[in-house]
């Protein structure tokens, strides 16, 4: 039997992460004739941040003809807003149609991946042993790993205590005293679905954000059939969505007075929902829209305008065995703690497991210790791409228009690589001038408004948002030029490098 040797593939191609983006991946590898590859996922089922967010209420709020890929359109959206079951089977299903399931492999979490620059490949240790490949493509998510404060005192905590996106389905929470930490997006969603049901909910904000206002709509199955008969009324449809939402960024990076227009239009909606002045003026921002995502929600302020629901804006400054006290002494008595209080983006344990060249890791990047060109490609890291990295982000339309604006650059490389059987890594230079220009546009938009939040790094640069329309990033990232690449053939990976002359493929 032939033993593997130190330079033989398993795949040529490893995916790591099963969420819309391995999957998008996955589909895109397949459309494109290449069927040797693994999505590695660390779950026993796909679907990513549709998988982890059980909490009660949970929806996209993005609208849903906006948020589904372009090659696999659902003309039977139940609502414009789909709940989160909705979302997690569309994308079951898509992975189903174009058959990526057999190329999952369940159960298997990366501990390591390190470029082995003498052989050329990447090298997988797993939880269920090692792997080579030649191609990496990290689709880990943004949103993949919890973030809970340390708050002194937790351990001793008697009642029970949960991430919203590690949901305890079994909780009940009728009759019970809750604390709800943060007022982001998932608590906007937890706090009008549970507050009926509990006996008192204790909302601990510690900044006011911006809220806009909702209307998500059942969709009649008139229009199913309409979108199934004709499917280009769904790609109007869409289209005009598309451009709806990207009228945000002319707020957010240009027109000052259209972003202060959509400030008053949310203050109206606090006046209009909110009669309470006290508790109308702790839930008034204080800085720019858009500095932060702006979740639109039309039960988030009633609900918290309940008589059983406290606002409570003093820093918690430690737990108890019987509740949570804030700065000025009082004790908040509760049974169950729900920390609604977002991820580790720029510092994501995960991205720490991957290594490339002379040791640097996956994590200096999304710190922003390290450039990073287009948010997909980093030097010191050959033959890698990663989905959702630096500067990729959008918290005003559907973050699957970038990730697939990401799989057409990817497509495109890995089609260069392989015609010319070569390693490619970007430019120490590109990467830079990419990720200078990222802070430049930052500087002069809301980003750079000074408001803290999840964008950006402990040095205050906005490591997550791209600044700017998304046709820009889709435009940019429509091919692949070897011009911004080191490449060298496969084999002599340490060799100086022999690009082929820069010929562009468009
Ligand atoms: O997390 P967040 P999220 N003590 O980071 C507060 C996506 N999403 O899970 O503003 C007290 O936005 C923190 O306060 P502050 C979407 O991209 C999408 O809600 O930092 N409070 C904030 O209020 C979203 O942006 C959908 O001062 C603390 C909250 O916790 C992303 O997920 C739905 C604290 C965290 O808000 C994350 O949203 C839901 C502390 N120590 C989510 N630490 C869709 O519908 C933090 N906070 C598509």
């Amino acid at each position: 039997m032939h033993e593997p040797g130190p330079t033989d593939l398993e795949v040529r191609i490893v995916i790591m992460g099963a969420g819309f983006g391995g999957i998008g991946a996955a589909v895109r590898l397949l459309q494109s004739g290449q069927e040797d590859f693994a999505v590695l996922e660390r779950s026993d089922q796909l679907g990513g941040v549709w998988r982890d967010n059980r909490y009660p209420g949970c929806r996209c709020d993005v609208p849903s003809h906006l948020y589904s890929f372009s090659f696999a359109p659902n003309p039977r959206w139940r609502s414009t807003h789909a709940e989160r079951e909705e979302v997690w089977q569309y994308l079951q299903d898509t992975a189903t149609t174009f058959g990526v399931p057999t190329h999952i492999r369940f159960g298997h979490a990366v501990l390591e991946a390190g470029w082995d620059d003498r052989a050329g490949i990447w090298i997988l240790r797993t939880n269920r042993g090692s792997l080579r490949c030649r191609y990496l493509i990290s689709a880990t998510g943004t949103l993949s790993e919890p973030m809970v404060p340390s708050i002194p005192g937790t351990e001793t905590f008697d009642g029970t205590i949960m991430h919203s996106a590690r949901w305890d389905p079994n909780h009940h929470f009728e009759g019970k005293r809750v604390a709800i930490v943060g007022t982001g997006a998932s608590a906007m969603q937890i706090v009008p679905s549970i507050q009926p049901q509990v006996e008192h909910l204790t909302v601990f904000q510690r900044t006011p954000g911006w809220v806009v206002p909702h209307h998500p709509r059942f969709i009649p199955s008139w229009k199913h059939r309409l979108f199934e008969h004709l499917p280009a009324t769904q790609r109007l449809l869409r289209g005009v969505l598309y451009l709806r939402q990207e009228l945000a960024v002319s707020a957010f990076t240009k027109y000052d007075g259209i972003r202060t227009g959509l400030e008053r239009r949310a203050r109206r909606h606090l006046a209009r929902q909110v009669a309470d002045p006290w508790l109308r003026a702790q839930l008034t921002p204080e800085y720019q829209l858009g500095c932060k995502r702006v979740p639109p929600s039309d039960d988030f302020y009633p609900a918290i305008s309940q008589s059983n629901v406290e606002l409570v804006t003093e820093p918690i400054v430690r737990i108890e065995p019987d509740g949570m006290v804030t700065r000025d002494g009082h004790l908040h008595p509760v049974d169950t703690i729900v920390f609604a209080t977002g991820f580790r983006v720029s510092d994501n344990p995960t991205a720490r497991q991957v290594v490339g060249r002379e040791s640097h890791r996956l994590s200096e990047a999304l710190s922003g210790d390290l450039p990073s060109y287009l948010g997909t490609t980093l030097p010191w890291f050959p033959n890698f791409f990663m989905l959702n990295g630096p500067n990729t982000g959008t918290g005003h339309t559907s973050q699957l228009y970038m990730i697939e604006s990401q799989l057409n650059y990817i497509i495109d490389a890995l089609e260069h690589l392989d015609e010319w059987d070569a390693v490619g890594e970007v430019l120490e230079d590109v990467a830079k001038e990419h990720s200078e220009e990222m802070q430049r546009r930052s500087a002069k938009s809301v980003w750079g408004s000074g408001c803290a939040s999840w964008y950006r790094n402990d040095r205050d640069a906005n490591v997550v948002i791209w600044p700017n329309y998304t046709f820009v990033f889709r435009r940019r990232s429509r091919h692949f030029d070897p011009a911004d690449y080191r490449i060298v053939p496969a084999g002599s990976v340490a060799s100086p490098p022999t690009r082929p002359a820069n010929e562009r493929k468009d």
